[in-house]
């Protein structure tokens, strides 16, 4: 059966997938989880009718959510990622050598399982690599109590890959959250998170950068445009206490990038430095 996926993301506007495959189809327990095969973009998944990831671009996402932070702190030992069940992010991060340990928290096995089973090019071994730490909880109340614990673990980087901010994954748009993500962090530490399209999604921009803006010295977003997630560039939450981070040159990055020995498919150190550069439509909704 060769069937459509329309995706339910925004009421007016949206995009389909011809499903050449359905591969698995099923209730997690907390999500609609789909995982079906498509001649463009190979094996993609969607949770409660919203594309997350495919196999055909989703280096895109991947590369820029871990490599911008991992290379702009420049001597990064700790990663705690929020979500990410697909493992995707949890690779990209184990690429730098000088990360020591990625603490992957996701509320919903049934991602993760599924994604080893039906997306193993996505994560490349990653769940199986020694410095993984991986915990199934609810990423909120794992942040709170690891910042309210004077011994609890302290991270350089705090990825926040998560869904739109609609079911289980609505929680890691709040204030409260971005401000116990915060108490995680190590000095000199940066949260990134996953920020919608803000062509489609304008509000969430604005009210997730001022909950941020009141947290943090400096507040902004990057942006890459990423096939699968309809309607234009996606933007990236950035959230630091040092205002220098976001400043560097492609000349700081590409030694950094050289010695980590990356060779990805989208990140340049130029695409680094030019991500931050924003469209005055997005600038507009940041005021
Ligand atoms: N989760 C991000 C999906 C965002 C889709 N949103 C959208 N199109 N506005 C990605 C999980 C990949 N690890």
């Amino acid at each position: 059966m060769s069937g459509w996926f329309e995706e339910t993301l925004h009421p007016d506007i949206g995009q389909r997938f011809r499903m050449e495959r359905v591969l698995y189809r099923d209730r997690t327990g907390l999500q609609d989880l789909v995982i079906f095969e498509n001649r463009v973009l190979g094996r993609v998944m969607a949770l409660d009718g919203v594309i997350q990831t495919a196999e055909g671009d989703e280096f895109i996402y991947h590369e820029m959510l871990a490599h911008v932070p991992i290379l702009a702190h420049g001597r990064v030992r700790r990663v705690l990622i929020v979500g990410g069940g697909d493992g995707g992010m949890l690779r990209r991060c184990l690429e730098h050598p000088s990360v020591e340990r990625v603490t992957m928290v996701e509320i919903d096995r049934g991602v993760v399982d599924l994604s080893r089973e039906y997306l193993p090019s996505i994560s490349a071994g990653a769940f199986d690599d020694p410095r993984t730490e991986l915990v199934i909880a609810d990423g909120c109340r794992y942040v709170a109590e690891t910042a309210d614990r004077s011994d609890g673990d302290r991270f350089d980087v705090v990825i926040v890959d998560s869904t739109d901010p609609h079911g289980p994954g609505a929680v890691l748009f709040t204030s409260a959250f971005y401000a116990d993500c915060k108490r995680c962090l190590a000095p000199g530490g940066v949260l990134v998170t996953q920020n919608g399209v803000p062509f489609l999604q304008p509000d969430e921009l604005t009210q997730t950068w001022r909950r941020r803006k009141a947290l943090f010295a400096d507040s902004s977003f990057f942006m890459a445009p990423v096939p699968s997630y309809y309607g234009g560039f996606m933007a990236f939450g950035w959230a630091s206490d040092d205002e220098g981070l976001r400043a560097l040159a492609a000349a700081d990055i590409a030694p950094r990038m050289a010695a980590a020995g990356l060779r990805p498919r989208y990140y340049t150190p130029e695409i680094h430095a030019g991500s931050f550069a924003l469209p005055q439509y997005v600038l507009s909704l940041m005021a």
